[in-house]
Formats: C-alpha cells, structure tokens, sequence
C-alpha cells in the first residue's frame, strides 16, 4: 500500500481530470512520470505487446504484478492497475486485490468479460461478457479485500465494445457502481466520440466515469473536462507505440546507413541513459563505499 492511492482521490475529488499514461516496464513508467502526467497505466496491452504477445490473458498475474511491483519501486505516481477481468471469479478476486495493493497500486480496473479475454479494439474481436450478478460479486470481492479506503475499484463496462447498445451499457454500469464500484470505465472503439459522449450524457450515476479516448483521439482532455462527469483519462497505449515507431525509425536508418553514423544525432545520447539509471549515485556510494 502506498500513500499514493490518496493522491488520485483527491485530484479526483479537486474537479479535476487525472492524466494516465500507459507503461509497459520502469523505465516507461519514469518517462511518463517525468513528463508530467498524473498516475500510471499498468495496462495489459501494453506488457502483452512488450511480451510479443497478443492481449488475449497470456501474461500470468505474477507477470503483471512483478512488473507493477518493479514500476511502483521507481516511480511515486499513482498506478491504476490493468488486472483484466481479475483473473478468475470472485474468489480469485479477492487474492488479485490483496496482491495489487501490497504491490504498490492506487487502484485496479476490472473488467467484465469472461476469462480468457479478448483485447478490446481489434476488429470483430470476440466478446463475451459475464453474468451482471457474477460480476457484481467480483467487485463487492474486491471492495471487500481492500485495505486502504482509498485504493479504488474501478469497473469497466465493456457493453459498447461488445455492441450490446448504450442502454445496456447504462443498465450494467448502473448495477456495478451498486455493487460498489468507486468508479466506471466505459470504453469504445467507435473511432468518433459520438458513441461516449452520448453514454456519458445519459450516465446519472452516482459514481465518475473513466475513459480511454484511442480510438476516438478528438475526445481532448478539455473536451472531457467539459463534460464534467470524466474523472480519469487513461492513454491507454502510447508508450509501446512510441517506442515502436522509435525502433522501426532507427532501426531502418542503421540498415540503410550501413552504420550508426547518421541515426546518432537522432537518438539520446548514452549519458541520457546513464542519468535515467542514476550513474551518478553509483559514482557517489563507489567512492564512500569502496575501500
Ligand atoms: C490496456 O491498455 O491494456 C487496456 C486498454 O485495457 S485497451 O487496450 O484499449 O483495451
Ligand atoms: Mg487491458
């Protein structure tokens, strides 16, 4: 548990809108805290990507976690974690929530589909969705297995992603903040924000929404403040995809050079990397240390 679960609350609370960047390891994780945006995405997109793999529950729990367990050691952000649909039922619930939080997160989103899941924004993806009654039993598990007050439970409705209609969405959404949930993530992969826009108009829950705006980029973070009800914008992807169009950027180059000649004004200097790793402290303690 970190004192960090506190801070999300209370920007929430501050009528702000929390910025959530994706990372997919602490390196990641350090960029995106340097950049300055408000909490980190564990997301299982973007492991599963830095994997190899597709995001279809191929990376285990223990994966997922000790790479938040290692993000949360080198960083002080608060990170919302990816855990996908919990891994399991309720009674693996309450394991995944007691795991996370003595981990270092700041809050889970769970989502409501059926073990294995399919990620949410490929086309024709196969999307199947669990029981209303048995997904409020995983969230009224993971509201029971916290300790912190302050960490979150946030349920992610995938009604819109499953093209099962706005009014089942709010029906779904409605009985998750019932069942406890602190928060809703209602995600769309309409590649306008029409889809969410409306959803979130009609939404007179009693609990804030997040979203996750990839597919419908327009949807800026003064667009969502606007609409007062969004509370948490999560980019959900952009640090695997920047480091791929890096790569292929450079990698290219190197090839069509014949050498790293050209492609090293492009890139950051080693000593760049030397300061992300902390190269000055090891100089310091060498010299307090070693005798
Ligand atoms: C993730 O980043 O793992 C997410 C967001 O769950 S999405 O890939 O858009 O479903
Ligand atoms: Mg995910």
């Amino acid at each position: 548990m970190k004192q960090n679960s506190k801070n999300l609350r209370e920007i929430i609370a501050a009528d702000g809108l929390a910025r959530i960047m994706a990372a997919h390891n602490p390196l990641s994780a350090m960029l995106v805290e340097e950049a300055g945006f408000d909490g980190i995405w564990a997301s299982g997109f973007e492991l599963s990507a830095a994997c190899g793999l597709p995001d279809v529950s191929l990376v285990s729990m223990a994966e997922h976690l000790a790479t938040l367990r290692a993000i949360a050691q080198r960083t002080t952000l608060p990170i919302v974690a990816d855990v996908d649909t919990g891994y399991g039922n309720a009674i693996n619930v309450l394991h995944t929530i007691e795991q996370y939080e003595d981990a270092g997160a700041a809050a889970v989103v769970i989502e409501d589909k059926t073990f294995p899941k399919v990620t949410s924004l490929v086309a024709g993806g196969r999307q199947e969705l669990l029981r209303v009654e048995e997904f409020q039993g995983k969230l009224e598990a993971a509201a029971h297995a916290r300790k912190d007050p302050n960490f979150m439970i946030i349920a992610r409705d995938e009604a819109l992603i499953a093209g099962l209609g706005e009014r089942v969405a709010l029906e779904r959404a409605a009985r998750y903040a019932e069942a406890g949930a602190d928060m809703i993530l209602i995600h769309s992969k309409q590649q306008t924000p029409d889809e969410i826009e409306s959803f979130i108009n009609a939404w007179n829950g009693s609990v804030p929404l997040v979203i996750v705006p990839t597919a419908y980029p327009q949807m800026t973070e003064a667009r969502a403040l606007a609409l007062k009800k969004v509370k948490i914008l999560i980019y959900g992807n952009h640090a695997i995809r920047a480091s791929v169009t890096a790569m292929q950027k450079v990698f290219a180059q190197i090839i069509a050079d014949g050498g790293i000649h050209r492609v090293d004004q492009d890139i950051v200097p080693v000593s760049e990397i030397f300061r992300l790793q902390k190269m000055d402290e090891v100089k310091a303690n060498e010299k307090r240390f070693l005798r």
